[in-house]
């Protein structure tokens, strides 16, 4: 702080007014304002007016670097198993009296406490960060822009939507969770297009110049005063726990018919092949069944093929519509979806050569 101070007079009747005065402002001043203050005092000796007397005093706002860095929304990111491009939002503030650059970073855990009461138990993979280039909220594939830090964020509340990109491995079941923290750093804003170097917190007593405090609170990861903050975010699985029964029924044969009939040579039976999905599970779709015939059967081209039909009590009923195909002496056929809990089946039949 710069102080140039005049000593007045002190006869006289005294009448100060303050000029300049500013009123409380809710936007922060922004660093390396000069604010001068001056006083006038007006006076009087024997009834007659002096020349007036003043006084100034000049200061430079210093600096005060805040950031917060905040999870957008309440909710894990729910995944599938390999899924690409798996997206978590945040939000980046600037709350500091002065343009600043922020350099970003996510980082993953090994177990700890996720973001949602949860604990992880995998990391993602090519794990990127954008920034929302066309403000709309959403990762744009293409149109928002990768990045490393945020360029020239605005003084007191600029904010910037950040996305945190990443793919999710295969062979993952239901609830595993990856957590992802993103940290934000504040640097120097330094030109456009380049990020400024790191920022130094003046040490010891205010100088005269713009002095830098930091002012940040403690986040996830980072410490208060550091310059930086942090949020968490997490990815959490929702996979298909699919298991499939196969099972062959005796329809007739050419001696006994239907009743009590045998696997002998020229018998009918169905194969059945039931999917089902475990309870809790993401709903599994284009389930791609495939049954080459053995040795020793013949595919009944007449009855064809049955495609999600259920179950009933352990037994398939043949309540499927008709589709599939029979090809290379193999059957195949495509149930639409099973959802958790659900069993659909497939159902053929065939001839003992
Ligand atoms: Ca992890
Ligand atoms: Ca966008
Ligand atoms: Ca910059
Ligand atoms: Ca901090």
């Amino acid at each position: 702080m710069k102080l140039s101070k005049k000593l007045l007079s002190t006869a006289g009747v005294l009448t100060l007014a303050v000029l300049g005065a500013q009123p409380a402002l809710a936007a922060q001043t922004t660093a390396g304002t000069t604010i001068t203050n001056t006083v006038s005092v007006d006076f009087q000796v024997g009834g007659f007016s002096q020349t007036q007397q003043s006084a100034s005093d000049t200061l430079t706002v210093d600096r005060k670097v805040n950031v917060t860095v905040a999870e957008v929304g309440t909710t894990t990111t729910t995944v599938s198993p390999g899924q690409t491009a798996a997206v978590t939002t945040f939000t980046v503030t600037n709350l500091s009296n002065a343009v600043l650059d922020f350099a970003l970073t996510a980082t993953q855990q090994t177990g700890g406490a996720g973001a949602h009461s949860n604990t992880d138990s995998f990391d993602v993979t090519n794990v990127k960060i954008y920034k929302d280039a066309n403000a709309n909220g959403v990762y744009d594939a293409g149109t928002d822009t990768l990045v490393t830090y945020l360029d020239e964020l605005g003084a007191d509340t600029g904010t910037a939507t950040v996305f945190v990109v990443a793919d999710i491995p295969l062979s993952l079941t239901t609830g595993n969770v990856a957590a992802v923290t993103l940290t934000a750093t504040g640097r120097e804003g330094g030109t456009a297009g380049t990020q400024g170097i790191a920022l130094v917190q003046t040490t010891g007593a205010n100088t005269s110049g713009m002095d830098t405090v930091f002012a940040d609170a403690a986040g996830a990861t980072d410490a208060a005063r550091d310059a930086a903050f942090s949020a968490k975010d997490d990815y959490t699985i929702s996979a298909a726990a699919l298991t499939a029964v196969k099972t062959s029924t005796i329809i007739s044969d050419p001696v006994n018919g239907t009743t009590n009939a045998k696997f002998i040579p020229g018998a009918t039976l169905q194969y059945c092949i039931a999917v089902t999905n475990a309870a809790g599970s993401a709903t599994a779709t284009t389930i791609l069944i495939q049954d080459p015939l053995p040795a020793g059967l013949t595919y009944d081209a007449g009855y064809g093929i049955k495609i999600n039909g259920t179950v009933t009590s352990g037994v398939c009923n043949t309540d499927g519509a008709t589709g599939g195909s029979f090809a290379s002496n193999k059957v195949s056929g495509t149930l639409t979806s099973v959802a958790a809990t659900e069993t659909k089946t497939l159902l053929f039949r065939a001839t003992i050569n």
